[in-house]
């Protein structure tokens, strides 16, 4: 019993993360260069469309150590692609959570990256 309640409940948490229609990837990594910023760019579609007019956060976590949060607000540089800036303590994984809004409509995936030295 336990395990079947385990198993719905990943599924439900699968299922929140991956609607149907939007996705999100990274066309652009940052790299890692000690103390400056450095740009990165994802591209949103719904379907084959470009995902115009989104409100567009990531949140990098490293995916193995502790640096805490760094939140980045993205601009929509051409129609579906959305450019930030980050500066990154480390090169090595990270996790991007991305989080798109549009109209009250909320878009959420994670990605894990991996940040080459740029320096
Ligand atoms: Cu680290």
């Amino acid at each position: 019993m336990k395990r079947i309640l385990l198993l719905s409940a990943t599924f439900l948490l699968t299922g929140c993360s991956k609607p149907a229609q939007t996705d999100v990837t990274m066309t652009r990594q940052p790299v890692f260069m000690k103390g400056a910023a450095t740009p990165f760019e994802l591209q949103l579609k719904n379907g084959t469309d470009a995902a115009t007019g989104y409100a567009v956060k990531a949140d990098f976590t490293m995916a193995r150590m502790d640096h805490g949060h760094i939140e980045v607000t993205l601009n929509e540089a051409s129609p579906g692609t959305y450019a930030g800036e980050v500066a990154l303590p480390m090169g090595g994984e990270w996790d991007v959570a991305v989080k798109a809004d549009k109209g009250g409509k909320t878009f959420e995936k994670t990605l894990t990256i991996k940040v080459n030295d740029g320096g």
